[in-house]
């Protein structure tokens, strides 16, 4: 079966409240719908959310780059031969959305093409995965308040707080009337996003294991060398590599660096493919894995979920799976819904999605 077109459709949906961290803030969903088509008649979809502040990907990028660069190097493939895909992309650096979109629509086309559903033909290690909810930067009645809705309204137990302003008693008077508020009973960890130095990041973290968080993501900027390391070094709990690690080869980097020793894994950073590279070479170093979000929609969720959901040690963790819940419309004709803290799989072929094409029409911006 080959590929015999790429299409990219940028849309935009607007959140309902926006999503403020330490490296920048979103207000729209403004990603690319990609379809890969082949002469089977088979289509494969997925989602490009590029991160402008974060990856330097803007809807025009991902567009550009698939239209002019990829799709013409990918044409008359075959599906199946991803190896081959994969060395074509590979020969241009970055661009991770663009070409994890790709990635994923062709495993999409696998699964239908075999009747499986892709978290099967990943690795098929269970059917639902525990929910964590990224929280923004806001004050902290604010934040507890929201908190409170995503346990009373779908059950969630785990959260996400974004931190790295300055004084950074801002975000640890976030952390401590969390813990205040929602008890014991709840999960919480904190990500940076690069917003403290190394000392400001010592220093909170005291308080941080204090108020008991389970995991500290990007805190300060992995290139600050000497400072990060001996962060991490010292660190009580694991400490996640997210945007400092967005390769198979950054990992490696950043494990035998001591720069993290443990790693975010994103879907809509590294595909299916990828995340898998990255995935199994944590665990043969040892490094536990949470499966990230890159602000992802509905779409993008079920393929962060589809990936988690494969593999034992990637579900271990509850996923970050919620944050289409502040989207004011999403594109999917059958909605996910979140009940008991958690998101089942999709047991239908491929990723078992269809498109409204009535929103799409709505949304898109190319027209
Ligand atoms: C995260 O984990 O950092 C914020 C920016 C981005 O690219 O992903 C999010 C969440
Ligand atoms: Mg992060």
């Amino acid at each position: 079966m080959k590929i015999t077109a790429i299409e990219t459709i940028p849309y935009a949906i607007p959140y309902t409240k926006p999503l403020r961290f330490a490296s920048g803030e979103v207000h729209t969903a403004a990603h690319v719908l990609v379809r890969v088509r082949t002469d089977e008649g088979l289509t494969g979809v997925a989602d490009a959310p590029p991160r402008p502040f974060t990856y330097g990907e803007t809807q025009a990028s991902v567009t550009g780059v698939i239209e002019q660069v990829f799709a013409p190097q990918l044409t008359g493939l075959d599906v199946f031969a991803r190896e081959q895909v994969h060395a074509r992309l590979h020969r241009t650096v970055g661009n991770p959305a663009a070409k994890s979109a790709i990635d994923m629509a062709l495993w999409d086309i696998t699964g239908q093409a075999l009747g499986q559903p892709v978290h099967r033909l990943l690795g098929g290690w269970c059917d639902r995965m525990r929910v964590a909810h990224m929280l923004g930067f806001d004050t902290p009645e604010r934040v507890a308040a929201e908190a409170e809705r995503m346990r009373s309204t779908y059950g969630i137990s785990v959260f996400k707080v974004k931190v790295g302003r300055r004084p950074v008693r801002l975000d640890l008077a976030v952390c401590r009337t969390l813990r205040e508020v929602l008890g014991q009973d709840v999960e919480l960890y904190a990500d940076g996003n690069r917003g403290w130095t190394a000392s400001e990041s010592a220093a909170a973290l005291r308080e941080l294991d204090d108020i008991g968080i389970t995991l500290a993501e990007e805190l300060c900027p992995a290139d600050d060398i000497l400072g990060r390391r001996l962060l991490v070094r010292g660190s009580p709990v694991p400490f996640v590599a997210d945007e400092s690690a967005t390769t198979p080869a950054e990992v490696t980097r950043s494990l035998l660096d001591g720069d993290a020793t443990a790693i975010s894994i994103k879907t809509a950073r590294t595909g299916f493919t990828l995340s898998q590279r990255v995935l199994f070479q944590c665990e043969g170093m040892g490094a536990e894995v949470v499966m990230g979000n890159q602000i992802d929609g509905q779409l993008g969720t079920l393929c962060t979920l589809a990936f988690g959901a494969a593999h034992a040690s990637a579900a271990r963790r509850a996923g970050e799976l919620s944050n289409f819940l502040d989207m004011s419309d999403d594109l999917l004709t059958e909605p996910i819904t979140i009940t008991d803290g958690t998101l089942a799989v999709r047991d239908l072929p491929g990723l078992g999605v269809g498109i409204d094409p009535d929103k799409l029409d709505r949304y898109r911006q190319d027209r």
